[in-house]
């Protein structure tokens, strides 16, 4: 019985999935490395899913799950379907143990799992016991078999929700589920020292006109730049806009100010530093799309560009429904209002309340108000349950709009900051799509924790209910294009930048989830033409059978 990746494998892929031996050989994929695992078809389970462990590189008492090519969980068993290389199973590592380390959300440490503490204490008293008894009675046996149990079933039940049932009531009753293992949310040290290092060794380098002048436009690839060199990119921003010099910010405090912001995002796969990067870069694109240094005073702009590098900081990719739902300490800091813009907010501002990675450290206390007004406005307006109530401002002030009205200006602003923020089809289709897959990612982690925690499901995360076509044909069409269209009503030169290329995007969008229908009335049909045609075979065996029945 073995496992193979892809590398190490000699030939191709064999034809079959079950040879002339009795050896099945199941295709699968674990963190998108492609996998085979071949076993004889009377294997025991529990060795099969060990096997399936192994491949995972995962812990005795890590929780797997396996996914058919249609998304659904299926069972770890010797009966599973034999399968072709094209048409692989997804393994997945959902929930760590617990006890290997401890949790940490929002940088805050949660309690470890009850199943974990259960079987520590376990091992404990066998410990205790062995050294007084000299053996371990049947009822510890007995104990750490209806653990075992309990995980074997975790693993294999397809609906999870019931688990909501084993939440441990007393203390931690808030945490996040106790068998999920956030894994490496935060940057280690070493990560952070050499992207410090490598940034603070290219700070002082050129960065041509060329690249300064991609920089302005919402055509720009971020996937094409290393963190470092996007620390690089955001300081030319704040250079290139006049901040630097306006606002005294020395060179060492901004780059002291960026490695903070660096670091105080998470290693999750949408909510990250590069999306911080791109709404960023969005927002610097807008400023010089729509002229706005002369339509705007520069603190109004240094609000917008710093709120946009600050409104996600430590988002730890679970969003404001499920701190609620799931009652994190942040929904309780907060009262259930906009958890997470508070939060990344806060963080902001303690990252700026430490002198030497404060870049308004120079400014006039009632400019430091300002400013610091300005921001919490802007990245509070980035809770999306706000969307209606600040579009509908817009909508309202618009047809008398008024850059030296100071509350135009304040929904213009969150209206910016909206806009870059969920902008990311506006950019090419190589760039924009890479990005909702992280989205989805993210989303459907969220959506497996809910279930494991017994928590309501946010339809669109959820991996059995959205695609990737379904999810952002409604979003673009009631949500993106009827902001940027006021948006372009208020600078008519923008459609070309951000309208046109969205509208493309609803259209290919459109025409992949009519392909994804096609396909799927096509499997349908020829699933019932199978189905028939057994029936049919059944038929007449049993006309056959009845036929060659000598007479009663
Ligand atoms: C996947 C889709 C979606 N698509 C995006 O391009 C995008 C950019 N930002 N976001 C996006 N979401 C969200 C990240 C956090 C807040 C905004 N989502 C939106 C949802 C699925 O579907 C709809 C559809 C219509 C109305 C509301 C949500
Ligand atoms: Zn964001």
């Amino acid at each position: 019985m073995r496992w193979d990746s892809e590398e190490r494998r000699s030939g191709g892929h064999r034809e079959h999935s079950i040879d002339d031996m009795g050896t099945k050989i199941i295709y699968f994929t674990v963190n998108g490395r492609p996998e085979q695992a071949e076993f004889p078809v009377d294997c025991p389970a529990q060795s099969l899913k060990d096997l399936f462990r192994s491949a995972a590189e995962a812990g005795p008492h890590d929780i797997l799950k396996l996914y058919n090519p249609k998304g659904n969980i299926i069972n770890i068993s010797p009966a599973l379907e034999p399968n072709a290389p094209n048409s692989c199973y997804k393994l997945e590592v959902v929930a760590a143990d617990c006890n290997s380390e401890p949790l940490g959300i929002l940088g805050l440490k949660v309690k470890r799992g009850i199943l974990g503490d259960f079987e520590r204490k376990l091992q404990s008293l066998e410990k205790k016991i062995l050294i007084e008894a000299g053996e371990t009675p049947a009822i510890v046996y007995e104990m750490k078999k209806q653990v075992d149990s309990f995980r074997e079933k975790l693993e294999s039940v397809e609906h999870l929700s019931w688990l909501g049932l084993f939440k441990d009531l007393s203390e931690g009753a808030h945490k996040p589920s106790p068998f999920y293992h956030k894994r490496a949310l935060h940057k280690t040290r070493e990560e952070c020292e050499h992207v410090r290092e490598t940034f603070l060794e290219m700070s002082s380098l050129q960065v041509s006109e060329e690249v300064r002048q991609y920089l302005k436009t919402p055509t720009f690839d971020n996937w094409q730049w290393e963190d470092a060199e996007i620390m690089v990119l955001l300081q030319v921003m704040y250079t290139d806009l006049d901040f630097t010099a306006s606002f005294n910010i020395e060179a060492e405090v901004l780059q002291h100010f960026l490695f903070e912001v660096y670091r105080h995002y998470n290693n999750i796969p949408f909510h990250n530093f590069k999306h911080c990067f791109c709404v960023t870069q969005m927002m610097y694109g807008l400023i010089w799309l729509t002229d706005l240094r002369n339509k705007m005073e520069s603190v109004d702009l240094l609000i917008m560009l710093t709120s946009a590098v600050c409104h996600d900081l430590d988002h730890a990719g679970y969003n404001n429904a499920y701190q609620i739902n799931a009652r994190t300490e942040l929904a309780l800091r907060y009262n259930d209002i906009s958890p997470l813009e508070n939060h990344h907010c806060a963080v902001a501002f303690e990252i700026l309340e430490k002198t030497e990675s404060n870049i308004f450290r120079n400014l006039a206390v009632d400019q430091y108000k300002r400013i610091r007004e300005g921001i919490i406005k802007c990245i509070l307006a980035t809770d999306m349950t706000r969307h209606n109530e600040i579009l509908n401002k817009f909508k309202s002030i618009l047809p008398a709009f008024d850059f030296n009205n100071k509350e135009h200006r304040d929904v213009l602003m969150m209206i910016l900051i909206k806009v870059s923020d969920i902008s990311n089809e506006a950019r090419p289709m190589e760039v924009a799509e890479p990005w909702l897959d992280c989205l989805l990612q993210e989303f459907y982690n969220q959506s497996d924790v809910e279930k494991l925690e017994g928590l309501p499901v946010t339809p669109f995360m959820d991996r059995d209910k959205v695609t990737k076509p379904s999810s952002q044909t409604g979003f673009i069409r009631f949500v993106l294009l009827p902001l940027f269209i006021e948006l372009a009503n208020l600078f008519p030169c923008l459609e070309q930048h951000i309208i046109h290329p969205v509208r493309k995007a609803l259209d290919y969008y459109t025409e992949m989830e009519k392909a994804l229908e096609r396909e799927s009335q096509n499997w349908a049909q020829s699933e019932n033409a199978a189905k028939a045609k057994e029936t049919a075979a059944d038929g007449h065996a049993d006309d056959a059978a009845s036929a060659s029945k000598p007479d009663q």
